[in-house]
C-alpha cells in the first residue's frame, strides 16, 4: 500500500494529546438505527478513533456498517480491528494488520495475513500493522479461545518486552497490549511502562477498561491509545464518556 494516511493522522493525534481515545464498534452490537447517533455522541465526547470488529459476526452486513460509520465518522478515523477474515472491508480509512506475536498458532502469526494480503491489495485498503499480544487477565477470553493461543502471565512483563522488541524488530509500526474485551483485570501498569520505556512505536492498550479512572492509569503508564468497547454497550454509559476522553487526552 502506498499511502499511510490512517497512520500519520494517529501520529498526528498523539501530537496534540497525551493519548488517543479509541472506541471499539462491535458491529452485532450497535443497532443499525443508532449508528449515526453514537458515532456523532462519540466525536462530541471527545472520541479520537473509531475500531470495528468483534470476535464473530452473527447479526450484521459488515460494509454496510462500515460504510455507515465512516459517512458518520466524517475526518475521524475508523480502523478496522478484525475478529477474523471476514471482517475486512474497503469502505473503513485503513486495518490494523494483526500479527498475534504472544502466541504460537501459525494461522495468527502469517497464515490468516497471507489470505488477507491480496484482498488489502485489491482493495488499495492502508494496512498498519500491529503486533497483537495478549495478557493473561483473571478468565479465559474470547480472544484467547479463537485464536487458541496462551497469553502472556500478567506477572511476567519481560517476557511481554521481549515480545515487544522482537515485534519492533521486525518492523511492526504498532503494539496493541489486550486483556480481552470484558476481561476481569486490565492489563497491568507495571508492564505497560515497561514496554513504554524501550519501544518506540505507538502502544495501544485495552480490554476491560470501565471507569475513566483506568483509563487514566493506563495513560500515566504510558499507553498512546485506549480502546473501550464493552464498557459503552451498557444503557447510559455514553453520559460518561466525555469523562473517559478527559481522562485519556490529559
Ligand atoms: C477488546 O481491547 C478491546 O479487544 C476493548 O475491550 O470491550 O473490554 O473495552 P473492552
Amino acid at each position: 500500500m502506498k499511502t499511510e494516511k490512517t497512520y500519520q493522522a494517529l501520529q498526528e493525534i498523539l501530537k496534540r494529546r497525551k493519548a488517543g481515545f479509541v472506541l471499539l464498534l462491535d458491529p452485532d452490537d450497535v443497532p443499525e438505527a443508532q449508528i449515526e447517533e453514537k458515532v456523532t455522541a462519540a466525536i462530541r465526547a471527545g472520541v479520537d478513533v473509531f475500531f470495528i470488529g468483534g470476535s464473530f459476526l452473527i447479526e450484521k452486513n459488515f460494509h454496510a456498517f462500515v460504510q455507515q460509520v465512516k459517512q458518520a465518522a466524517g475526518e475521524h478515523p475508523v480502523v478496522l480491528f478484525p475478529g477474523s477474515l471476514q471482517q475486512i472491508s474497503p469502505h473503513a480509512d485503513a486495518i490494523l494488520f494483526l500479527c498475534l506475536i504472544s502466541g504460537r498458532n501459525p494461522e495468527h502469526l502469517i497464515g490468516n495475513q497471507a489470505v488477507a494480503a491480496p484482498l488489502l491489495w485489491k482493495m488499495q485498503l492502508e494496512a498498519i500493522s500491529c503486533g497483537y499480544m495478549l495478557v493473561e487477565s483473571g478468565t479465559l477470553t474470547s480472544a484467547q479461545y479463537v485464536s487458541n493461543s496462551i497469553p502472556i502471565p500478567r506477572n511476567k512483563p519481560a517476557i511481554a518486552l521481549a515480545h515487544a522488541l522482537a515485534g519492533q524488530y521486525l518492523g511492526l509500526k504498532t503494539l496493541y497490549l489486550e486483556a480481552g474485551s470484558g476481561a476481569k483485570y486490565t492489563v497491568p501498569e507495571e508492564m505497560i511502562t515497561l514496554l513504554d520505556r524501550h519501544i518506540d512505536i505507538p502502544l495501544i492498550v485495552g480490554g476491560g477498561i470501565r471507569t475513566p479512572e483506568a483509563a487514566a492509569r493506563k495513560v500515566a503508564a504510558g499507553a498512546d491509545f485506549v480502546v473501550v468497547g464493552n464498557f459503552f454497550e451498557s444503557e447510559g454509559s455514553y453520559a460518561l464518556m466525555q469523562q473517559f476522553a478527559e481522562a485519556i487526552h490529559q
